[in-house]
């Protein structure tokens, strides 16, 4: 059957590169990506959507004959603390509407994205376990929580196929940092290629669960194409890719840049942060669908310094 996929929230950090994954995987005439606000850096097909308006989304779906549909609109960790009603609202809304017109239209597939967010203080920080009792301290990790059991009770009761993937931090070179709580690790290699000082808001010491950005779209594309009878976890699967603190990353990244000075001044994300997780247990992610990162820190770094020097290098000529 031709699959034809739809993602939401297409121009974020993983919307760009998942958007483009999936072209290359079924065509980019199969893939309708869409977002708020039109996006001239995309080829192919592509729609502007609210997902909060669920007519228009069940225009699209229709339209394109959509089979599988990616959900990556929602306000992140940080930004989602500046207006917490408005936050739950818009990632509880949008979902429902993407669960219903899914439903209806009987879309085959739905990824469903989690996050380390839905854990909380309360429990061990270290090789968080996967049935783990969540009390997230955001409102963004709260509508986390209520996602994934909303995701588990369509797939019960409707055998709606939703999977998701708990995202550690999302470290990409291909946008700037967006609402994200781990979004200093990606700022950080910015401040680095352009020579300049970076100001750290989290402690030099504060480790948290990160993961490559081709890791991560990989490890969803993976999920979403193992057999339905492997999948055992239905609200959302733990994922590792690596954990590493500021001061680690920044010492990777003096490997290159050996005078590159960083100063420390933790802000509110900070409390955000220790109520993370520090490393993450996915023995059931690698268990059920053989995951298996391939990304370290260095091996990381050397990707992000080499395609953001291509880039400044270029923005400059
Ligand atoms: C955030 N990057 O910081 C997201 C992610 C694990 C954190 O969900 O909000």
């Amino acid at each position: 059957m031709t699959e034809n996929i739809l993602i939401t929230g297409a121009s974020g950090q993983l919307g760009a590169v998942m958007t483009k994954a999936l072209q290359e995987k079924f065509g980019v005439n199969h893939v309708i990506a869409s977002d708020l606000r039109p996006n001239e850096s995309f080829e192919g097909l592509f729609e502007i959507l609210d997902v909060t308006d669920n007519e228009a989304l069940k225009s699209i779906v229709a339209k394109y004959k959509i089979t599988q549909i990616y959900h990556l609109a929602a306000i992140l960790s940080a930004k989602g603390e500046l207006f917490p009603l408005k936050t739950w609202d818009i990632n509880m809304s949008t979902f429902f509407n993407v669960l219903e017109v899914s439903r209806q239209l009987s879309v085959k597939k739905v990824f469903y994205p989690s996050s380390i967010a839905v854990f909380g203080s309360n429990i061990s920080r270290v090789n968080t376990p996967q049935d783990s009792n969540l009390m997230p301290s955001t409102v963004y990790g709260i509508s986390k929580v209520a996602g994934e059991n909303w995701a588990n009770y369509y797939f019960e009761k409707y055998d709606l196929d939703v999977r998701s993937i708990r995202y550690p931090g999302v470290i990409g070179y291909q946008s700037l940092p967006g609402g994200g709580t781990t979004d200093y690790a990606v700022d950080i290699y910015h401040k680095a290629v352009k020579q300049e000082h970076f100001e750290c808001f989290l402690k030099e010491t504060t480790t948290l669960p990160m993961i490559y950005i081709e890791d991560a779209v990989r490890a969803t594309i993976e999920l979403m194409d193992a057999p339905a009878e492997n999948i055992s976890i239905r609200t959302s699967y733990n994922l590792a890719g690596m954990s590493f603190s500021p001061k680690e990353v920044a010492d990777s990244i003096k490997k290159t840049y050996p005078n590159f000075e960083v100063s420390y001044n933790p802000d509110f994300r900070q409390n955000i942060a220790d109520s993370w997780p520090m490393s993450i247990d996915d023995t059931k992610a690698k268990e059920d669908w053989g995951w298996k990162p391939k990304y370290d820190l260095d091996a990381m770094s050397k990707v992000m310094i080499d395609n953001l020097k291509a880039y400044y290098n270029s923005v400059i000529a």
